[in-house]
Order: C-alpha cells, then sequence, then structure tokens
C-alpha cells in the first residue's frame, strides 16, 4: 500500500463554543497525536475508545489544553485512514493552537473537503454520498436533513446502479444476439431490445427528476415573495411569520428599499420567505431599483403572497399585480381587516378565479393561522409528501440526468429508423457513462477537484 501524508484541520466551527474538534486523518495520524498528547499512550490503546488527557508543546512542555482524544484505526474511520479527532475547548484560540502544535509536529493542513476526498478515493463513500455530505452540512431544514442522510446512505447511488447494470444486460445481450445468430432477424431483435431498454431507462430517470424537483423545494426552502403595493403590511407579515422584528415597519410608503429573506418552517414546510419593496411608480432611484429587484423576486418564487391593503379601494398596480400573478402558486391576503372596508370581494371577481382570499389584520393578529393552513395543505396534499423526498440533485446531477436522457431520445429515434445496431450502441453507451459519472464511476480527475474544494474545511 502506498503511504498517505496525515491530514489535519478544525472541523468544528471557529467561534464561542464549549467544544471545537481537530481531525486529524492518515498513516501518522496517531503517531503525531501521541506526541503532542499528555496521558495514556495513544499507539497502544484500542481503537474507538476516548482518552482523556492534555495537549502539550513537545518543545517546550507547556500544557495547551485540556482534551479528550478519540482514536479510530484503519479501516473503520471516515476516510478509512488512521483516524484521530481531538476535543478540545470550543474557544477560538485554544483550538487554533492545538491544530499549530499538530501541523508542527507532522500534520499538513488539509485542503477543503479532503477528509471526503479520500473517503471517496478510498472506495468508502461514491460521489453523490460526497455531495450528500456536503448537502447535509448546508441543510436548513429537517427535510433537508432526512434527504440528505438518505442520499448518504446511498438512495440515489443505488437507483443509478442498477439502471446501468440494466443497461450493461442488455448490451451485453445485444452482443450475443449479434455473435450467435439463432435467426435470421438478428437485427430486428437487437433493436428491440435497445428500445425497450432505453424506454424504461429513461421512464426511471424522468421519476427522479420529478422527485428531485420536491426535493429542491425541500432543501432550499420554498422561494416565497411577499409583494404587494407599499404599506400594505408586507413587512409586518414578514415579522409576524417569523415571531421576530426582523424588517423595520413604519407607515412611511416605501420603507422596505431591498429585499429581506428568513427562513421559516411554517407547520412543516420549509419556506424562504422574500420581504419585497412596495412596488409602485417612483423616480427615487433607489426605490426605483428595490422595485426592479421585488418584480425579479416575484417572478422567480414558487409561492407568491400578494398582500391587499382592503381598507383602500383597488388601484392599479393592485390589478397590475393580480394580472401578473395569475399563473403562479398565489395567496392573496385582504388585510388591515381591523380598519373600516374600502374593497369588497365583487371588486375583486374580475380578476381572480376561485382563488384563496385570506382575510387578515397583522395589528391584530388575526388570519395568520388560517394562512399557515393554507401553505401546509399547498405543500403536503397531493403528489407531495416528505417522505417522497428520497433524492437531492445539484445541478451536475441533474445536467447528467438530462443529458443521459438526451442520448437515450437518440437511441429510441434511431431504432424506430432502424439504423445500424452498432451506431445505436454508441448513443447507449453514452448514455451509460453518464449515469456513470453521477456516482463517480467514471470520473476525471480534474471534476474531482473542483467538487471537494466546495466542501468546508475539515470535512
Ligand atoms: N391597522 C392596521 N395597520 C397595519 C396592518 N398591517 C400593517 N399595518 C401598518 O401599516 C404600516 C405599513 O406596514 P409595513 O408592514 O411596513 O408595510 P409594507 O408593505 O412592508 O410597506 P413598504 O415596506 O413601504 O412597502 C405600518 O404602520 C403597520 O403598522 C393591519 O392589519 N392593520
Ligand atoms: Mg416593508
Amino acid at each position: 500500500m502506498y503511504k498517505t501524508d496525515t491530514i489535519a484541520a478544525i472541523a468544528t466551527a471557529l467561534g464561542e463554543s464549549a467544544i471545537g474538534i481537530v481531525r486529524l486523518s492518515g498513516d501518522e495520524a496517531i503517531e503525531i497525536a501521541s506526541k503532542v498528547f499528555k496521558g495514556k499512550n495513544l499507539n497502544n490503546v484500542d481503537s474507538h475508545t476516548i482518552n482523556y488527557g492534555h495537549i502539550i508543546d513537545p518543545e517546550t512542555g507547556k500544557v495547551i489544553d485540556e482534551v479528550m482524544v478519540s482514536v479510530l484505526k484503519a479501516p473503520r474511520s471516515y476516510t478509512t485512514e488512521d483516524s484521530v479527532e481531538i476535543n478540545s475547548h470550543g474557544g477560538i484560540m485554544a483550538i487554533q493552537r492545538v491544530l499549530e502544535v499538530v501541523l508542527a509536529n507532522g500534520a499538513r493542513l488539509a485542503e477543503p473537503g479532503e477528509f471526503s476526498k479520500r473517503a471517496f478515493l478510498n472506495g468508502r463513500i461514491d460521489l453523490s454520498q460526497a455531495e450528500a455530505v456536503m448537502d447535509l452540512i448546508q441543510a436548513k431544514t429537517d427535510k433537508a436533513m432526512d434527504a440528505s442522510m438518505n442520499q448518504l446512505q446511498g438512495s440515489l447511488s443505488t437507483k443509478i446502479r442498477s439502471l446501468r447494470q440494466e443497461m450493461l444486460d442488455t448490451l451485453a445481450q445485444v452482443e450475443v444476439t449479434i455473435d450467435y445468430p439463432e435467426y435470421d432477424d438478428v437485427e430486428e431483435m437487437s433493436l428491440k431490445q435497445l428500445n425497450e431498454t432505453a424506454v424504461h431507462v429513461k421512464e426511471q430517470i424522468q421519476k427522479i427528476l420529478h422527485q428531485a424537483q420536491h426535493g429542491r423545494l425541500f432543501r432550499d426552502g420554498i422561494n416565497t415573495a411577499i409583494i404587494g403595493r407599499p404599506n400594505v403590511g408586507k413587512s409586518s407579515l414578514l415579522n409576524r411569520l417569523t415571531g421576530l422584528e426582523k424588517a423595520i415597519v413604519t407607515d412611511i410608503e416605501g420603507t422596505t428599499r431591498d429585499t429581506i429573506e428568513e427562513y421559516v418552517n411554517v407547520r412543516g414546510v420549509p419556506l424562504r420567505l422574500i420581504d419585497t419593496a412596495g412596488i409602485r411608480q417612483t423616480d427615487e432611484v433607489v426605490e426605483r431599483i428595490g422595485v426592479e429587484r421585488s418584480r425579479k423576486v416575484m417572478e422567480e418564487a414558487d409561492l407568491v403572497i400578494l398582500i391587499l391593503n382592503q381598507a383602500q379601494a383597488l388601484q392599479e398596480v393592485d390589478i397590475e399585480l393580480l394580472e401578473l400573478t395569475k399563473d403562479q402558486n398565489r395567496i392573496i391576503l385582504l388585510n388591515k381587516q381591523d380598519l373600516e372596508p374600502q374593497l369588497t370581494h365583487a371588486d375583486l371577481e374580475p380578476y381572480i378565479q376561485d382563488a384563496d382570499l385570506i382575510a387578515t389584520s397583522m395589528l391584530e393578529e388575526s388570519g395568520i393561522a388560517e394562512l399557515e393552513a393554507q401553505i401546509e395543505q399547498r405543500f403536503f396534499s397531493g403528489e407531495i409528501k416528505s417522505g417522497d423526498v428520497n433524492y437531492l440533485l445539484n445541478t451536475r446531477h441533474t445536467q447528467l440526468l438530462r443529458q443521459a436522457i438526451s442520448s437515450l431520445d437518440e437511441v429510441l429515434e434511431s431504432t424506430e429508423m432502424m439504423l445500424p445496431v452498432d451506431l445505436i450502441q454508441m448513443d447507449f453507451t453514452r448514455a451509460w457513462d453518464l449515469l456513470g459519472e453521477i456516482t463517480g464511476d467514471s470520473v476525471q480527475d480534474e471534476l474531482l477537484n473542483k467538487l471537494f474544494s466546495q466542501f468546508c474545511l475539515g470535512k
């Protein structure tokens, strides 16, 4: 076996915390740790034990910190290499000094993602699992955590591998049919086999893509734009839903100048709430930029909460917004119910079809529960169930899957046109290759480096 150098990094977030972890991995991990550790001789302790002692600077003998040290011997560690985790005090100084002394005694500072890269290169996890590690670190909601966990355990890889196996079987069958022709219609047989498998694999890929779309919503949060004229109560809604006084609320029109984002969990539905600048005609430069931004946020939203002020008659901008959002997933709030009504359902009739209107008052906090129930019902009814979220695809996966589909489409087209089998086999094999890139079964070095460098340090 080749010798690997030993890498080290701080694996926990830097900042005030009770405990911080410095992680080491490589052939000399245990030896280096024992050089700077005063306590039991780490070279002799059992694997998977945690040992109390002190980190010292061997040069001066000075004690740096009181620690607990875990020893994980190869191959039963994350990287499959000898690994050591030093649990020190979490203050920035303490943990950095522990890292420094480890580096001074033979370890090299790890690159971002290098621990996971080693886990991958040593065959402990595949690429989509490695990416799931990254998602897990970045997960913002419980649902996203579940989905990343699923993927880490290999849900996507298992599916992709079984599809590739199916394709390989077909390619083998085609070879056999061509080499040992029992029938006269060899070509036809082969075409049929390729066609059937292509149809099936394509269906399965489309299913993965479909499920993953919901996965994305749960990973990143449902993009929810709060829009409306100035002063209708948009920022007040953000504050009610988050339970924080996050956005500034005043009775001055145009208070919110730029978009404000907050993640909230509404009855299990993760929302990325975006409070926008009130939309109106304006010549004021800063506000105009804000308004343009609002329109963009509105266009890209998965869900639009359009707020109208029922204490004022319907205005041109309201009508414009009702029109602009009519094909979007939208909830309309009639706010300021505590005031004298000026806006009736009849006024709205021409612009809405059986839309969900909810009467609210941000001031009296009424109608918020109805809104929350409405959001829950939309995202948990019908298709989207949290249990469905098995796959989390990043752009790389999605692109590869789409490319695989288009190669399969070529196969389907060519089989219909009865083109020569070897030509069709090429497209078929390309699809097989593309799928392999998802799990890393066929992947180039450069891609690997790029991928793992997106990780945080210590992972
Ligand atoms: N009476 C009453 N006042 C409300 C209600 N909701 C909000 N307001 C008041 O309306 C004013 C504007 O509220 P904001 O939440 O800042 O409105 P906005 O839509 O964010 O306004 P811009 O940021 O200017 O676009 C504030 O004085 C709020 O206290 C409500 O339901 N009833
Ligand atoms: Mg506002």
